[in-house]
């Protein structure tokens, strides 16, 4: 019985170490030294190889090493095996962090600061209290419900939206489509947390950019397709948007030269956002190849009718 990673390598060698301490009796792989095929029963990966039951006919478990299983071609994976996306804490302090300083970045006008500086110009801007500022967060899950929680602290107005209805002290939970006009409408700061599936692909579009108060802001940390960046540009341009704060884009990385790099009211971090951190993280694949063992549901284990 053996356990194989195929990830970035120099994070499978922090890995390793950590299972050599806590695992000692599992064999652990770093792709593509597999030992025997045949012993793989685990494997945690950012991108599955294909067809990985052909390769590994006694494989059991597919962890993906990232929140997000969107990079998974989840029709290669058969369905009795299960597929395991990471929630883990580190991935949420890390997402806490960044859209915290994303949305206080904007709120206190440190773009439009940073324009005047690079005129010499000395000039207040009006203070707006957190409490008149709006945030809105696309997603209700592990990410978006810590953000809101966090954001909640600094006294901003918050409301999310999600697929079912949620309830989160202090937010104006939304659901569903027929509810998404009136989310938007009060939302001056757009927060986008959401997985990527065929229903959310492209949703941040000139449409929906259209039904935000004019002058609003967008904080994309989710996944780069989920955004049409034409419409992104346009309406940064026509001023519907005042600013945005990527940290995905499509393709990754952005190419050298596109607009987006050097738009003065657009800042960009290479999906840097969030990362899962390997101590925190190998303790909850542990925990659950302890529950698959006991035949316990596993923590993270997704729903391919939703591709999430
Ligand atoms: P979860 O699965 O816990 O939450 C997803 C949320 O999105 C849920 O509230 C879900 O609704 C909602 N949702 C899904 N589909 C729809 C839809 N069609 N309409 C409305 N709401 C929808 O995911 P996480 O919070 O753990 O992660 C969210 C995403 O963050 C990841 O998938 C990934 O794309 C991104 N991410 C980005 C990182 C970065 O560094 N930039 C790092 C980590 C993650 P419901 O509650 O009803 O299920
Ligand atoms: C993730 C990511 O999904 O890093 O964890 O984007």
């Amino acid at each position: 019985m053996a356990f194989l990673y195929k990830a970035d390598p120099a994070r499978g060698a922090q890995w390793a170490k950590l299972f050599a301490q806590k695992a000692p009796d599992l064999p652990f792989h770093i792709w593509p030294e597999l030992g025997d095929p045949d012993a793989i029963r685990y494997l945690a990966a950012w991108q599955p190889p294909d067809d990985p039951t052909r390769l590994f006919p006694n494989l059991e478990v597919v962890f993906s090493v990232g929140a997000g299983i969107d990079q998974f071609d989840l029709s290669g994976v058969p369905a009795h095996v299960p597929v395991v996306r990471m929630i883990e804490p580190g991935i949420v302090e890390g997402m806490v962090e960044y859209v915290t300083q994303a949305v206080l970045t904007i709120h206190r006008d440190l773009f439009d600061y940073g324009l005047q500086q690079h005129q010499q110009v000395w000039r207040e801007l009006p203070l707006k209290p957190a409490g008149a500022r709006r945030i809105g967060v696309l997603g209700l899950g592990v990410l978006g419900t810590a953000v809101l929680e966090k954001l909640r602290l600094f006294g901003f107005a918050c409301a999310g939206w999600s697929r079912s209805p949620r309830e989160i002290e202090g937010v104006d939970c939304y659901a569903g489509e027929s509810a998404l006009d009136e989310f938007l409408a009060r939302t001056d700061i757009l927060v986008c947390l959401l997985p990527l599936t065929p229903a959310t692909r492209g949703l941040l579009n000139a449409g929906l950019f259209a039904r935000l108060p004019r002058g609003a802001s967008l904080i994309q940390t989710g996944r780069g397709p989920h955004l049409n960046q034409p419409d992104l540009l346009a309406a940064l341009d026509s001023g519907q948007l005042h600013n945005a704060i990527l940290d995905v884009t499509d393709p990754e990385p952005l190419p050298a030269g596109h607009r987006l790099w050097t738009h003065p009211r657009v800042r960009i971090t290479p999906h840097i956002a969030s990362a899962t951190r390997p101590e925190s993280a190998v303790e909850v694949v542990l925990d659950n190849l302890r529950r698959h063992r006991e035949g316990l549901p596993m923590l993270g284990q997704i729903d391919r009718t939703q591709g999430y």
